[in-house]
């Protein structure tokens, strides 16, 4: 087994310890930053959502991954800021305005990261202007929204529609979650996208970011 597989194997095991000196290593051996990022890390989150996804694993395994991954990339960091790494795509996400709940919005962001996203996490209870307010401020791509009472659901919309008043729908591409929102809900207020779960919400956006520009090219 190569080094970089060995990062993804003991990231996708939840340790962290493990990860954090065999990314030393890798460095120390000469291999790319990118590459220990691409190959270790992320491959090994990646698989952990896909497992997650088939319910082979649960969300404390995919929350000891995400320590792992975070203990490699707090070495990798100024690594990879040195060579001027992009992320895939930025991302704001929180739980809308008056809904407490952050369990399953706190594992979306996890993945958008493992995924290659800069997040940025507003936490619970936002505001539709507060969503705005940082995606314009950051040059997000994405703009995620979760909710878990049906009474909070409508605050989805609330944004969708200061999009439209402010002339920035397009520029933003939403995307839609958590236990009582559906694919019908999603086209009933015009979001982009309403995925399930965690993985499909970093697998969709991912590939979201990667269409948008590939067409603007
Ligand atoms: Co609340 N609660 N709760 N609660 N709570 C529910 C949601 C409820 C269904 C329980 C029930 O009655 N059976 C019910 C809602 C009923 C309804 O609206 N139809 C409910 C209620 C009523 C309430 C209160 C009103 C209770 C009260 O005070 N009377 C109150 C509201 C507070 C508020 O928000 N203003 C309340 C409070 C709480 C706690 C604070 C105690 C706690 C939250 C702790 C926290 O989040 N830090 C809590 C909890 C834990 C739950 C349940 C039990 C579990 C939610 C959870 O974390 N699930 C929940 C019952 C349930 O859902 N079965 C319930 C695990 C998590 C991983 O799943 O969040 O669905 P989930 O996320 C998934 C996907 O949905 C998806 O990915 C995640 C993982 O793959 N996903 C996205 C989520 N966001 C996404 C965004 C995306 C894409 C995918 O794109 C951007």
């Amino acid at each position: 087994m190569t080094i970089i597989e060995e990062i993804s194997e003991y990231l996708q095991k939840g340790r962290a310890k493990n990860v954090k000196a065999l990314v030393q290593q890798a460095l120390d051996e000469g291999i790319d930053a990118k590459t220990i990022l691409d190959e270790g890390l992320l491959s090994g989150m990646m698989t952990v959502g896909a497992r997650f996804k088939r319910n082979e694993v649960f969300v404390p395994e995919v929350l000891v991954a995400a320590r792992a991954m975070n203990a490699g990339m707090a070495i990798l960091e100024p690594r990879l800021v040195e060579i001027g790494n992009e992320p895939v795509g930025r991302a704001v996400i929180g739980t809308v305005k008056g809904d407490l709940h952050d369990i399953g919005k706190n594992l979306v962001a996890l993945m958008l990261k493992g995924a290659g996203f800069e997040v940025c996490d507003l936490g619970v209870d936002v505001e539709p202007e507060a969503y705005l307010a940082k995606a314009e401020e950051i040059g997000a791509d994405i703009i995620g929204m979760s909710a878990l009472l049906t009474t909070t659901m409508p605050g989805m919309k609330n944004l969708i529609d200061l999009l439209e008043e402010k002339g920035l729908r397009d520029k933003y591409i939403v995307m839609i979650g958590g236990a009582p929102v559906n694919e019908s809900f999603a086209q009933e207020i015009g979001a982009d996208y309403y995925t399930p779960d965690a993985a499909s919400a970093a697998e969709t956006a991912r590939d979201a970011v990667m269409n948008r520009r590939s067409h603007a090219s």
